[in-house]
């Protein structure tokens, strides 16, 4: 015959549980100290198990950065088609951690031509933030040529930008110039997150203009012959590109918990075009 008794999980018991963790302990150890002193062993289980997880939530609670406001597309309504500047742009994929929306018919083809016509005699080889310094240093992580339009420089990126802002409802002055970027055969951009990560000395230097970034917009200027997806590997999603088409994420904060580790995949034939547009959290000064 076997008798169950009703053994209460107390405040003292989680606490000694998440001591006993926290100095390194292991979970099976802590079990098997908890049947030497007469816990049955499923009940024992259950309440590792129960306290544990409630410990390392609270943890990555505590360590997580408060998220801040960012752009958001207006898709409220049940359409798949969204209304900006006289444009009607498609709404492709929908992603809600990362936060990503797929974009069809953002630029006309004739406008793409354009700003590829206008980039292509200012490309050098591009370059990524020194993090040492907040300055700017060739790398191999990213492979291809690229130029930054200022904000505003011609009618076609004045209304590029605008179309933008309407359709991210997000300030046209907290954008940055918009960057064209040719990758070659071969080329990539390594995954990375765009915001600027506060661990690293030069981020202080670089958040003076406008603070941090919370949104991306990659434009694709072209549809490469093979390759070339944005991906997003830690959810496997592949953004095609395509002519015309955007990319738009959002990071309320800077830190991995926003999922949006992103990388341009190789190119396999032909060449890409993307133009980018990143937002701060401010005015870009
Ligand atoms: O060209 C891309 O697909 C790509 C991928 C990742 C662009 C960027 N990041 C970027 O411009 O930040
Ligand atoms: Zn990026």
């Amino acid at each position: 015959m076997s008798t169950t008794v009703a053994q209460n999980i107390t405040d003292d018991l989680r606490r000694w549980i998440v001591e006993q963790a926290e100095s390194g302990c292991r979970p099976a150890d802590v079990l098997e100290a908890m049947k030497a002193s007469g816990w049955e062993e499923s009940v024992a289980v259950a309440a590792l198990e129960q306290t544990l997880r409630q410990r390392l939530a609270q943890l990555d609670e505590e360590e997580l950065p408060p998220p801040t406001e960012v752009p958001q597309p207006a898709l409220e309504g049940a359409s798949p088609l969204v209304q900006v500047g006289g444009r009607e742009v498609r709404v492709l994929t929908v992603m809600k951690l990362p936060r990503v929306v797929v974009f069809g018919g953002l630029l006309s083809d004739e406008e793409c031509d354009a700003l590829i016509e206008l980039a292509r005699p200012r490309l050098l080889r591009s370059e990524t933030v020194d993090n040492a310094t907040g300055g700017s240093e060739v790398n191999a992580a990213r492979t291809s040529d690229g130029m930054f339009f200022d904000r505003g420089e011609t009618p076609l990126i004045a209304t590029i930008e605008r179309r933008i802002a309407e359709l991210v409802r997000w300030p046209l002055e907290n954008g940055e110039g918009i960057q064209v970027l040719r990758y070659r055969p071969g080329a990539e951009y390594r995954p990375h997150h765009d915001y600027f990560d506060p661990v690293h000395p030069g981020t202080a230097r670089i958040l003076q203009r406008g603070g941090q970034r919370v949104g991306t917009v990659v434009m694709y200027l072209n549809t490469p012959e093979g390759g070339g997806a944005t991906t997003f590997p830690e959810v496997g999603l592949e953004v095609a590109p395509v002519r015309g088409n955007a990319v738009f994420f959002s990071y309320d904060r800077a830190h991995p918990a926003t999922k949006t580790l992103h990388g341009g995949a190789p190119v396999l034939a032909g060449e890409k075009w993307v133009a980018t547009k990143w937002m701060r959290q401010g005015v870009f000064t």
